[in-house]
């Protein structure tokens, strides 16, 4: 067999921090292209020959038209949705036939658990997490009670297994929601099913063959996570999270791949941050600082359009997401968003209201409002970095700026984002 060859990109920050982009780099010299984790809460955005795609359930992969791309065991799928972005591609007359497979055993989203994510969200009110309300927590949920719909099991040759199945669910969510579910659909929801079974059996693969044949057969193989380190469910900041595993673990348990067979995992980092959603960011600015990062760097929600939050680089932050993920090498992105400001500050440590230093990220939300960031502040830039395709002809200031980051983390930053086009990246030797 040949050497394995697996390349993993996952987002360092809060999500929205340019994956999108990278993958569609990288599947230049990729054959596989491979979704592990979540669902259509993504939002990933390609801007490829001037044209602008957005994916959400689709691997980024999809807009190279020699890339097969792949729906892994660890992501939840809501099949209306997944047509509707299927085709849309094909409007925008890109041939996605035969190019697109998904696990057997990736599990189904209903309509109806987006009705629940809605409702649970009401019933939080100001604690709500802010969920993109596509039904992902209430789907993982019914996954590990062991009560969720694999894909696999809509198969109209086994109809009435399915039907049973389904049944099943839809009453033990009316048991617990009663009435808030009257306005749910379940034989419309059932009757839609029915009609797409036939769309997605073709599309069918069993993820540990399928992927192992391809492995076997020295085809290179890209990783693209989803929603990034400081959301995973376990290693983020909870309960203000999503439902899955967005670090590195969710690559294994949404994957059947090795951790053997993997050359590199590229951390991608914004040269600043933002979060879109519910939950403490100690380095969030209301200031018109913010509100350049927010303007200048196009800070909207890909699914929602919900604005999103902005603040300096938290690298106290960026140290745990880098412990965890395990990056052997960052993209920075979006520098060219720093273009024109004064100065630019990044959060070296942690204070407490008692005034003593914290150095790493606290699991305790209560304390992570309290803390003050203690910054170190770098002067800008009046150069145009937007566009630059060579690191030596980039400002001294933000060479320096590059240069802190990579010492702090203890990782080199490999590429650097200076634009959204696919031509705006510079790759350092
Ligand atoms: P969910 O819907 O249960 O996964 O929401 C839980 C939290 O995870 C956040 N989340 C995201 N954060 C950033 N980007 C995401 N994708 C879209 C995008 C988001 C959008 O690319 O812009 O369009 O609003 C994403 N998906 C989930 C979410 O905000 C909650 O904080
Ligand atoms: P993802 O979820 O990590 O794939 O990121 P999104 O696509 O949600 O958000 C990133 C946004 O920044 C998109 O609109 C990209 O087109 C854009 N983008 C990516 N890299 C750069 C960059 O280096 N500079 C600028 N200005 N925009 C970028
Ligand atoms: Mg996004």
């Amino acid at each position: 067999m040949p050497d394995p060859n697996i390349s993993i990109v996952l987002g360092s920050q809060f999500g929205d921090e340019g994956k999108g982009k990278l993958v569609d780099i990288l599947t230049e010299t990729a054959d596989v292209c491979c979704r592990c984790q979540g669902g259509n809460n993504a939002g990933h955005t390609i801007v490829a020959n001037g044209v602008k795609y957005s994916t959400r359930l689709l691997p980024s992969g999809i807009v190279n038209p020699r890339t097969e791309n792949f729906i892994g065991t660890g992501v939840v799928v809501h099949i209306p949705s997944l047509f509707e972005e299927l085709d849309g591609f094909q409007d925008k007359a890109m041939d996605v036939s035969g190019r697109i497979f998904i696990s057997s055993r990736a599990h189904i989203v209903l309509d109806l658990h987006q009705l629940v994510d809605g409702l649970q969200e009401q019933a939080l009110g100001e604690g709500s997490v802010g969920t993109t309300k596509r039904g992902i927590g209430p789907t993982y949920a019914s996954k590990a009670n062991r009560s969720g719909l694999q894909i696999q099991e809509l198969d109209l040759d086994a109809w009435d297994f399915f039907e049973a199945r389904f049944r099943r669910l839809v009453k033990t969510y009316r048991m617990t929601f009663g009435d808030l579910l009257s306005q749910y659909d379940e034989e419309g929801e059932l009757a839609k099913l029915k009609g797409l079974a036939p769309r997605v059996k073709p599309l069918v693969v069993d993820a540990v063959t399928w992927l192992d044949s391809r492995i076997q057969a020295g085809k290179r193989v890209l990783v693209e996570g989803a929603q990034s380190l400081m959301l995973d469910l376990d290693m983020g900041t909870y309960p203000y999270v999503t439902s899955s595993n967005s670090g590195l673990g969710g690559v294994f348990t949404g994957l059947s791949i090795s951790p053997f067979q993997v050359r590199k995992i590229v951390g991608v980092t914004k040269a600043y941050l933002t979060r879109v959603g519910s939950g403490p960011m100690p380095t969030e600015l209301e200031d018109e600082f913010g509100e350049h990062l927010q303007k200048v760097g196009q800070e909207f929600g890909v699914n929602t359009g919900r604005r999103r939050r902005c603040g300096w680089l938290d690298l106290v932050m960026l140290k745990h997401s880098t412990m965890a993920n395990h990056y052997t090498t960052i993209n920075f992105t979006k520098l060219d968003v720093l273009d024109g400001l004064s100065e630019i500050k990044v959060a070296t440590a942690y204070q407490l209201p008692d005034g003593t230093e914290l150095r790493t990220f606290p699991a305790n939300l209560k304390t992570l409002a309290t803390v003050k960031p203690v910054y170190k502040t770098f002067p800008g830039w009046t150069e145009r970095t937007a566009g630059s395709t060579s690191y030596n002809h980039l400002p001294q200031q933000a060479k320096d700026y590059i240069a802190f980051v990579e010492e702090f983390i203890g990782v080199k930053i490999g590429s650097i984002g200076c634009g959204p086009s696919r031509e705006n990246m510079i790759f350092r030797q």
